[in-house]
């Protein structure tokens, strides 16, 4: 295990350095703000500038290195965050709450991550194409893009930052990292992974500090080609602006208001499985969290009664802690998001069925514990069934039917994640294709996408791109159209001469 507190630093070209102004920051477990898990640089557009440098200069080299040869070191940093993942996933738990088998999860996720995109190296395909004149041939491949700022939450904070890194360097990219000031002893053991597993320096950078000196400085950076940024939509928003004006290829993950649709003829044990898990796993700060339960008003009622007596049970405690099922909010200001909400919700003229207040127990009276929290009376037009609360906060909507329930899903700004149950075949595969998200459920929760399939959403959930899988690829690679002309005389396109 590591022994904390840790003193982290940046990593720009093979070194780990200070900021160059000296100045430090503290993360502090979530679960008893008294323990401080780490120090770590505040650094500046000064300590930006050595890191694009760092990655420029290693690009020339790494975009000539064979994708299968890059993909080989990408593997390798699977193999040891496998040999390290106990150690990984308990800092994980110490640093941002989330109990340990979730933290074992998330790197799990950046393990799967190293697997599949080791494998697009040997993929990595482009299309072969007739010409429309005689001896010429036409192809496409891929190139990198260039130099990548990647720029993660705290909420995944193995996975997101492997998502990123892994596909953005198996197709010939170098990067800089700038993750969470929430976690950043966690992007420092994985990035010292990542060393240990003999990249060449410059490949990898990692620059901790404030998003709005460290992002901002990295995302106007005139050396920077592709910023991926996961966060608020609010953020993102900015994000994609600044990136429009300096024209650098953007990939923006942000907010969602995921809701789980539960029928009259659902499996009501099965769907009860899911909404607990969607709506209170990792303590609802997932953009994949389940914060709307759309009921049909026949089951509404049954239903309710069997969420209220599951979360009467569920265990609040130290993510580190094995009997724990849900762990604190990662900060003060998310406990006061939280608490803010359900203000809100009182005033809109929500009920509080459980929950609904900062956790009292004198165990955890020095954590940022909220209790899990289930919102009654809750219409489609208020604030707390249209807005991202990111916490232990689910909300109840009634519908009288179907095509009801998927217009409720739909009407709100955002479209990541969705879910329905039902046992009618004819509904799931409506569901498929009216609901407005970039993912759909069927009998499943909200919670849990596989990093080989794509990953991303509709409407103020993004900007069209999407994560993981081969989708990544098509993030981290510009097309090159390639004809060859082998008839050795001068055909002329577009002279319509038929
Ligand atoms: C996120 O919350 O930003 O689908 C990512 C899931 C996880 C990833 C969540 N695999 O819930």
């Amino acid at each position: 295990m590591v022994t904390t507190p840790l003193t982290c630093l940046n990593y720009i070209d093979g070194e780990w350095l200070a900021a160059k102004s000296q100045a430090i920051l503290e993360s502090r477990n979530p679960a008893d703000w008294r323990e401080v898990i780490a120090t770590f640089p505040s650094s500046g557009a000064e300590d930006v500038d050595a890191a694009v440098m760092a990655a420029s200069k290693a690009y020339h080299n790494w975009r000539l290195t064979p994708a299968p040869a890059r993909a080989e070191f990408i593997y390798r940093i699977g193999e040891i965050l496998l040999q390290r993942k106990e150690e990984l996933a308990y800092l994980m738990s110490q640093e941002m709450g989330k109990p340990l088998a979730e933290a074992r999860g998330d790197v799990q996720e950046g393990i799967d991550c190293a697997i599949y995109s080791a494998g697009e190296g040997r993929r990595m395909f482009g299309q072969t194409t007739p010409s429309e004149m005689p001896n010429k041939f036409a192809m496409t491949v891929r190139s990198p893009v260039g130099v990548c700022a990647l720029i993660t939450p705290w909420n995944f904070p193995v996975a997101i930052p492997c998502w990123k890194m892994m596909p953005a360097l198996v197709c010939g990219n170098t990067v800089i990292l700038k993750p969470a000031k929430d976690t950043p002893a966690c992007a420092t053991l994985l990035v010292e992974i990542f060393q240990q597993a003999g990249l060449p320096n410059g490949l990898v950078n990692l620059v901790h500090g404030h998003g709005d000196e460290v992002g901002q400085a990295l995302i106007e950076h005139p050396g920077i080609n592709l910023v991926s940024f996961t966060g608020s939509s609010q953020t993102g928003a900015e994000v994609g602006a600044t990136c429009g004006r300096t024209f650098k290829r953007v990939c923006l993950e942000l907010g969602g208001k995921n809701a789980q649709i539960v029928m009259d003829d659902a499996d009501l044990e099965l769907a009860l499985e899911g909404a607990i898990w969607g709506a209170f796993g990792t303590t609802g700060q997932r953009c994949t969290a389940t914060s709307r339960l759309i009921l049909h008003r026949d089951i509404k009622e049954k239903f309710t009664a069997m969420l209220l007596d599951k979360t009467r049970k569920l265990r609040l405690g130290k993510g580190t802690e094995s009997d724990t099922e849900v762990g604190p909010l990662v900060n003060k200001s998310q406990l006061e998001r939280v608490s803010y909400y359900l203000e809100v919700a009182h005033n809109e003229g929500a009920k509080v069925l459980i929950g609904g207040k900062v956790c009292t127990d004198e165990q955890l009276k020095h954590g940022f514990f909220f209790e899990p929290t289930i919102l009654n009376h809750v219409t489609p037009d208020m604030r707390v069934a249209r807005e991202e609360i990111f916490g232990p906060v689910v909300t109840l909507i009634e519908v009288s039917s179907f095509e009801e329930a998927i217009k409720v899903l739909n009407d709100t700004p955002y479209g990541l994640s969705s879910s329905v149950y039902t046992s009618d075949v004819n509904r799931a595969f409506q569901a498929m294709r009216d609901i407005e998200a970039g993912i759909t459920y069927i009998n499943g929760p909200t919670i849990g996408a596989e990093v080989h399939l794509p990953f991303g959403g509709v409407k103020q959930t993004g900007n069209g791109h999407r994560e993981a899988g081969s989708a990544a690829i098509d993030v981290f690679t510009e097309w090159k159209t390639v004809y060859v002309d082998f008839s050795g005389r001068l055909q002329r396109a577009q002279i319509d001469n038929r």
